[in-house]
């Protein structure tokens, strides 16, 4: 008989208890992870955050049909507690299920993770093909895989070598039949569209690609995903959009990679042949590089049926870029290129972040100044928050400014509940992180909502209504006072 393994994302409303402010992760990641698991065993998926199950709902869920083995996925390492809650419940009710832990704060994390005795594998890096080999080897039916996997031997951990997959052409299609995408398609997002979430509903998140070849201080993605821009082929996404359509209703998407356009042939290859395809599908871009955008991907953009772009600018201070950030912007051409974009009828939300190593507080000032007058039709602002290991994190050590210290149970805490954009963990002569904390909120929610015409644009983009934005807004203010890490 086949064996069973049931592929999951934990709540993360156990931590945090705001379903409007906690993002909804998409399942295409447990799907994509069971089209190539399904070789071996028989795959089910339970999206404990979507159906917003108890922690006890959660594990009697997982275990109903007993299985034999738990894929555990963890996006990010803010929430990496969760992972501990959902594996100790699954263990209680069901003591023999193997549990395999993955995703990017496993990956990061993995010592962390393996740490906890619940755990039976860490899966580090990109999990396809590893998770497939790992369930083969426990079935008796082939060797452990010489990358990707994390696991006691005895008293001792054993860490093989980060996994990749080379070839995203190689990979087959997720398998959307292993959950109910029409419901998520219609109810994940509802509660907020617009540049940062799939535009109308139903919508679903996608990502096409994994790698960026830029050096951007804060960023952790080279060492999760590599330097080296992997992408499906253009014309495997445009049967994806085309089924998540035809089979799902899915009207919108949100293109969500890393750096959807470094490179530029490939995108403008995709979007003419999304054109070519007549998908009738509405979609906005999750973290554009402005730096990468020319006239001929505007006009595609426009014609593909780009209706919202969320724009990465980060700092209103060229120094603060050029030496602190290393993203490749020139702030002069900014607001010439959201006065182009705009006039496509394409929405620009923006991202900011605030309290960086060695950053002044004129600066942090020039950086509110920016964002209010640049042109974009929403701001964020987000508090510099350095992941280990990136060049932030050195930076930010090198000059005695960081809070947080690198050892393990301190990690533990730093990464265990709390929310990034409710803390700050650098320090200055000239501020301190309550004031970036407090500046944050503040300037958000005047810059968004103190005027009442902008206000009415924002609840109309993103299909929402004045007690839904208002709730928001409190709960951003609140996080300032009960560090709740409310987030916009
Ligand atoms: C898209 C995206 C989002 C989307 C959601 C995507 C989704 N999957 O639903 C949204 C916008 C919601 C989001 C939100 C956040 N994100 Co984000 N996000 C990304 C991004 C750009 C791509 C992730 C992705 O979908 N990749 C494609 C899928 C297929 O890859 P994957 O999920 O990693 O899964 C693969 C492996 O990890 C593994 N795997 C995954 N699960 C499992 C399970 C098992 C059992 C196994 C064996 C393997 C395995 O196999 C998979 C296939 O190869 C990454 C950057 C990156 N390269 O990872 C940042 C990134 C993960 N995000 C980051 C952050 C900080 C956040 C937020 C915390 C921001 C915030 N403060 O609110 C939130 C937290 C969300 C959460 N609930 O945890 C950081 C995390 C850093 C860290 N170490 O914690 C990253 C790395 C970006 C960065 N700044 O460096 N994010
Ligand atoms: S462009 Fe985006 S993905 Fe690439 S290094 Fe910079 S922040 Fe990271």
């Amino acid at each position: 008989m086949r064996r069973r393994l049931v592929l999951t994302y934990p709540n993360l409303l156990w931590l945090k208890f705001d379903p409007v402010t906690t993002w909804n992760l998409s399942p295409a990641t447990l799907c994509q992870l069971g089209a190539v698991a399904r070789d071996v065993v028989d795959v089910s998926v339970v999206d404990g955050q979507f159906l917003n199950l108890s922690i006890d709902e959660y594990a009697e869920k997982v275990t109903e049909n007993d299985p034999d083995f738990v894929g555990v996925s963890l996006l990010s390492s803010e929430y990496g507690q969760a992972l501990h809650i959902a594996a100790e419940a699954i263990k209680k009710r069901k003591p023999d299920t193997i549990i395999i832990a993955g995703g990017v704060h496993v990956t990061r994390e993995y010592e962390q993770v393996i740490a906890d005795k619940t755990i039976d594998y860490a899966v580090r890096g990109d999990g396809e093909y590893i998770l497939r080999d790992l369930l083969a080897h426990l079935c008796g039916e082939g060797p452990m895989p010489e990358t990707g996997v994390v696991y006691r031997d005895g008293g001792k951990v054993v860490t093989l070598p980060q996994a990749i997959v080379e070839n995203l052409e190689d990979l087959p299609m997720p398998d959307y039949g292993l959950f109910d995408m029409a419901d998520f398609a219609r109810r994940a997002y509802a509660y907020r569209l617009g540049p940062t979430n799939p535009p109308e509903l139903p919508g679903v998140r996608i990502t096409i690609t994994r790698g960026c070849p830029l050096e951007c201080s804060f960023c952790q993605v080279k060492l999760i995903s590599g330097a080296r821009i992997r992408a499906r082929s253009a014309d495997q996404v445009v049967e994806e959009l085309a089924l998540l359509r035809d089979r799902y209703g899915v009207k919108s998407v949100i293109f969500d990679d890393d750096n959807l356009i470094s490179s530029k042939r490939y995108f403008k290859d995709l979007l003419s042949r999304m054109i070519d395809a007549r998908l009738d599908i509405k979609f906005t871009v999750g973290a554009f590089a402005l730096f990468s955008l020319d006239d001929e991907m505007l006009d595609l953009l426009a014609e593909a049926g780009c209706v919202g772009m969320n724009i990465a600018i980060e700092s209103g201070s060229q120094r603060v870029l050029d030496e602190i950030v290393r993203k490749p912007i020139k702030l002069q051409a900014v607001p010439e290129w959201i006065r182009k974009i705009k006039a496509k009828g394409i929405f620009v939300a923006s991202n900011f972040m605030l309290g960086f190593p060695g950053e002044t507080w004129d600066e942090i000032r020039q950086t509110v100044h920016f964002a209010e007058t640049c042109g974009a039709e929403y701001v964020k602002f987000f508090m510099a928050t350095p992941l280990p290991d990136t060049a932030l994190w050195e930076m930010a050590e090198k000059q005695g400014v960081l809070k947080i210290s690198k050892k393990l149970e301190e990690k533990c805490e730093r990464w265990g509940s709390r929310s990034g954009h409710g803390t700050a963990e650098i320090i200055s002569d000239e501020w301190t992180p309550e004031d970036i904390r407090i500046l944050r909120a503040y300037e958000w929610d005047r810059i968004n909502f103190g005027d009442p015409v902008k206000r009415r644009r924002t609840i109309e983009i993103w299909k929402s209504d004045e007690e839904t934005i208002n709730r928001i807004r409190k709960d951003t203010r609140d996080s300032i006072t009960f560090g709740s890490g409310g987030r916009h």
